[in-house]
């Protein structure tokens, strides 16, 4: 099952997608209907076909969850890791470090005030000269990490300021517009196996496309349930929450993103996300 939200009525509502058409599920936001199915013990494919609307019409996807908090892992894939340290002036295999060891690296990206969904503007801080998209798979959690379903995200980051000084990760990491999600929340019942999908990404810039980047998420270097397992240590993240899952696409300098450029991340099983960068 495709999930997602959708405008009707004047509200951010929960919606089915099915054939390039959408069943809303009214009075519901997508996080009302996960704390309904857990409240009381349904499933949430089961609960939204129940209250969905019979009627399907043609609506637009916005953001598809509003999610409590949004966290991210890096270094996960080998090309994020030996790019960055090949970045680094100062600590030789600091990211292969943690690309290697068994605790991955994660970071507290934001909450629902910093995402923004398909056809909004992501960020530039403007005290950045280097901002790239980080294509990523992303996955909705439940109670106590339960993997609810499978969705795009964009970590866009700030790659000059992370450069600079590791220290200043979330300075690179977390502002407004930082984190685009969607299209639609895949369930795993449709997508059985995250680890065979075929992710690609363009930056075009007054209709060219001046980037273009592809990798199958085969080379995710870690087991997503152990990503989970990590971020839930000691660490109490409440339902309806997002982690991003890393990048394995590298944008170099030459293709910093600029107010304007159009970024289209897809991947066919779960759909295209695509924003315009802004300044912030
Ligand atoms: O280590 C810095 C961040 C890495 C990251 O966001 C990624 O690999 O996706
Ligand atoms: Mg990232």
């Amino acid at each position: 099952m495709k999930l997602g939200q959708v405008n009707w009525s004047g509200r951010v509502t929960a919606a089915i997608f099915e054939d390039g058409l959408a069943r809303v599920i009214p009075y519901y936001t997508l996080q009302e209907l996960i704390r309904r199915s857990e409240v009381q013990n349904e499933e949430l494919t089961a609960l939204a076909g129940r209250l969905a609307s019979k009627h399907a019409q043609p609506f637009e996807p916005v953001l598809p969850i509003h999610p409590s908090e949004v966290w991210a892992c890096g270094c996960t894939y080998e090309t994020s890791a030996s790019f960055r340290d090949a970045e680094h002036g100062t600590r030789e295999g600091f990211y292969a470090y943690v690309y290697r060891e068994p605790r991955p690296e994660s970071f507290f990206k934001g909450t629902a005030r910093v995402c923004v969904g398909p056809g909004q503007g992501i960020g530039i801080r403007p005290d950045s000269k280097f901002t790239a998209p980080e294509p990523e798979l992303a996955v909705v959690l439940g109670a106590a990490g339960k993997l609810l379903g499978y969705t795009l995200a964009n970590d866009v980051s700030a790659w000059d300021i992370e450069k600079e000084n590791p220290l200043y990760l979330p300075q690179s990491k977390v502002y407004n517009a930082c984190c685009a999600l969607g299209p639609y929340i895949v369930t795993p019942d449709e997508l059985t196996d995250p680890y065979k999908l075929d992710m690609t990404c363009t930056i075009t810039r007054g209709g060219e496309t001046i980037f273009s980047g592809a990798v199958n998420t085969s080379k995710l270097h870690r087991k997503i349930e152990t990503l989970v397992e990590y971020i839930f240590r000691a660490n109490s993240i409440p339902s309806g929450s997002v982690l991003c899952t890393g990048t394995g696409i590298i944008v170099t300098e030459k293709d910093a993103l600029a107010p304007g450029d159009v970024v289209t991340i897809s991947v066919p099983e779960i759909g295209t996300l695509s924003n315009t960068a802004q300044l912030v």
